[in-house]
Formats: C-alpha cells, sequence, structure tokens
C-alpha cells in the first residue's frame, strides 16, 4: 500500500527548513495532478510535437495554488506564537490564509479591493471566518496597509513577502519535476500578479536539481508592470486575481527570467478569455480567468514565432478553479435553453 498523503511540508520534509518537531498546520495540499493536454497542444502548435502538460493547482483544498505556501506560512507563524495573521489579497490568498487559520485556530483579517474580488473567494474567506475588510482602493494599496500595519502591532503577515510563503510553494516544482519522471519541463508556464509564485517556482527548480526550464509568465495587458518596466497606477484586468499594479516580488521575478533564459509578455483579456475557452471546451478543464494566462503566453509566443514548440515539453499552471469565479462565466457564456417539462419539447429542441 502507498502512503497516505498528508500535504506538501510532510512530503518534501528533506528539501524544507522545518524541524521534526514543528507542528504542521495542513489540509494535505499538494499531490495535484499534472493533466497532459493533447487537444490543446495540437491547436496552439499543430503537427509540432509539442507535449503540454497542465498543472491543475485549482484542486487544492482551498481551490487554488496558494494552499502550497500557506501551509508552510501558518505553520511558521503558529510555532513563532502568532495569534493573528493578516493579508492583503485579490481574493484566493485571502481564502487560502482564512483556511488555515481557521485549521490552527487563529484569527486571521483579510484585506480586499472592493468590488473587485470573485464571488467564490469572498464566499470562502466569510465562511471560514476570517474578518474580511473590503479596502476603497487597490490591491497595491492594501498592501501597504498590510506591510504598516505589520510594524506597528504583534500581527503576522502571510503575503508571499513572508519567506516561508515561498518554501511552501516551492513544493509545486518538486511535483511537476516528479510527475515528469524526474525531470524539468523545457518550458514552464504561468501567470504573474504579486510574482509570488515566479519566484517560488524557480527556487524550487534550482533546488530540485533535476533540470531548469525556461520560464515564461503571463501578465494581463491592462495590469502588466514587469512587462512594462513600471508601476501600474491603475490596473484593470477580467483576471482580477492578477490585478495588481506593483508585485512585491518584482525584483525576484526578473531574477528567475533572466537567469532561466526565460521572458515574460502581455496577454489581452480577450486572449485570456480564448484560452479559459479552451481549457474548458477541448479539454474539459475549468479555471478561473488569471489562470489561463500561462496558456495564453504560450499560445502568444509560439503563434509569434518566438518559441520552438518542436518536440518540447511544457508544462502551465492552472492556478485557481473555475468555481472561483462563477459570474465571469456566466457573464461570457449564452444562457441555458429553457423548456417546458415535455418529451415533446425536448424532441422538437433537438431537432432544431
Ligand atoms: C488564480 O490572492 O495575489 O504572481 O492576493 O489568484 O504569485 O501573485 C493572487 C494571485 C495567479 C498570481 N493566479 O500569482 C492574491 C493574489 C491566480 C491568483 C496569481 C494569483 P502571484
Amino acid at each position: 500500500m502507498t502512503r497516505p498523503w498528508t500535504g506538501v511540508i510532510h512530503h518534501y520534509h528533506n528539501y524544507l527548513p522545518f524541524s521534526e518537531e514543528t507542528k504542521i498546520v495542513t489540509l494535505n495540499e499538494g499531490n495535484t495532478p499534472l493533466i497532459e493536454a493533447p487537444r490543446l497542444a495540437n491547436l496552439i502548435a499543430p503537427d509540432a510535437g509539442l507535449r503540454l502538460f497542465l498543472k491543475y493547482e485549482g484542486l487544492n483544498p482551498t481551490g487554488s495554488f496558494k494552499d502550497r505556501g500557506m501551509t508552510a506560512a501558518i505553520t511558521q507563524a503558529v510555532a513563532e506564537g502568532a495569534q493573528t495573521v493578516i493579508c492583503a489579497s485579490t481574493g484566493n490568498t485571502a481564502a487560502s490564509a482564512a483556511a488555515y487559520a481557521a485549521r490552527a485556530g487563529i484569527r486571521c483579517l483579510v484585506l480586499v479591493p472592493e468590488g473587485k474580488i470573485a464571488l467564490g473567494k469572498l464566499a470562502a474567506s466569510l465562511a471560514y471566518g476570517a474578518e474580511v475588510i473590503s479596502v476603497d482602493g487597490s490591491f497595491d494599496d492594501a498592501l501597504e496597509m498590510v506591510r504598516a500595519i505589520v510594524e506597528r502591532q504583534p500581527i503576522e503577515l502571510v503575503n508571499s513577502i513572508n519567506p516561508w510563503r515561498l518554501e511552501g510553494q516551492k513544493t509545486g516544482a518538486f511535483e511537476i519535476c516528479d510527475q515528469l519522471g524526474g525531470r524539468a519541463p523545457d518550458w514552464h508556464c504561468l501567470p504573474v500578479g504579486n510574482a509570488g509564485n515566479i519566484t517560488s517556482y524557480w527556487m524550487g527548480y534550482k533546488q530540485y536539481e533535476k533540470g531548469l526550464p525556461r520560464i515564461l509568465g503571463g501578465q494581463a495587458a491592462g495590469s502588466a508592470p514587469i512587462v512594462l518596466g513600471r508601476v501600474v497606477e491603475k490596473p484593470e484586468t477580467i483576471a482580477t486575481a492578477i490585478r495588481i499594479g506593483n508585485p512585491a516580488r518584482w525584483r525576484q521575478a526578473l531574477e528567475a527570467l533572466d537567469e532561466s533564459d526565460g521572458q515574460i509578455t502581455a496577454v489581452t483579456d480577450e486572449d485570456i478569455l480564448a484560452s479559459w475557452q479552451l481549457l474548458a471546451k477541448s479539454e474539459g478543464i475549468f479555471v478561473e480567468p488569471a489562470s489561463a494566462t500561462g496558456v495564453a503566453a504560450l499560445k502568444q509566443q509560439i503563434a509569434a514565432g518566438e518559441l520552438d514548440p518542436t518536440n518540447k515539453t511544457a508544462v502551465c499552471v492552472l492556478t485557481g478553479h473555475g468555481l472561483k469565479d462563477p459570474d465571469t462565466a456566466v457573464k461570457l457564456a449564452a444562457p441555458p435553453v429553457t423548456l417546458p417539462a415535455e418529451l415533446s419539447a425536448l424532441e422538437s429542441y433537438l431537432a432544431s
């Protein structure tokens, strides 16, 4: 019998700086599927022999990749005696912090940008019992507030400025190498918001020593500070998860791109939604819009001739589940057909 999976800290203990005695706060996160996507591969790179894999991080306990880093951050916070944690969030960090804080029995405050957080993330944060504070400003404004408050009060910050978040998050790279049979892909594609994930993956690949991919990051065109090389004061995009104008891990993201001979590119909201739809309709994988940004970036770079897909292996990280943002999904689709509850109505519908 195989050992039951009990979360990323237990599984990758030898690669993480926790002592044997530390009491681990976990929801058995990680071990998410790496799903090969041959139809999608053939759509974005016809007959090129591209092997495309999707790392479906939406299947983590709170429905996003954030749980990998949050198990580590909350474990460490509790080990240091913290009784309250705080974060600013576009939603997924909030839901994850709220869940792990509940698990640990500590207080959790989350600051979110007013009106710009997807319904599933708000619902979950409230359900887990976090104190949700809606800030009349952007994510970047909220992050400034939490950075300042933790200087003044004994509250632990659990945004990805917290180095323990990166420690947990880097396990995504370990898993991908393990799932590919002990090697890294040629290309690793992902959305970039606050740039914690890109920083962590690069740390993880370097530490695991199974080869190094080239990193391809995607930012939404209306929120692309790293691509533009300047802070975006009023970021906009339908992908609210990555509506961030001043990433906290900006410098480390540039290092990852430089060291991996990678690139970062801006993709329009239309391109994000086109890839979002392709994922759902051609592979049966429903993600929140931001999560399609890595696929959109890969598709764009191949189409532009910037990236040669011939016989390459690419992994796209799908960062959050589609049920996080049901409003956008419903808004973009045709409404359901309504019929009377009669067989004849169904038959005429099928004939039409
Ligand atoms: C689905 O939850 O910043 O570049 O506060 O939710 O590591 O920030 C979310 C970010 C990609 C970008 N995909 O990752 C937050 C938050 C999804 C996300 C990102 C986020 P980072």
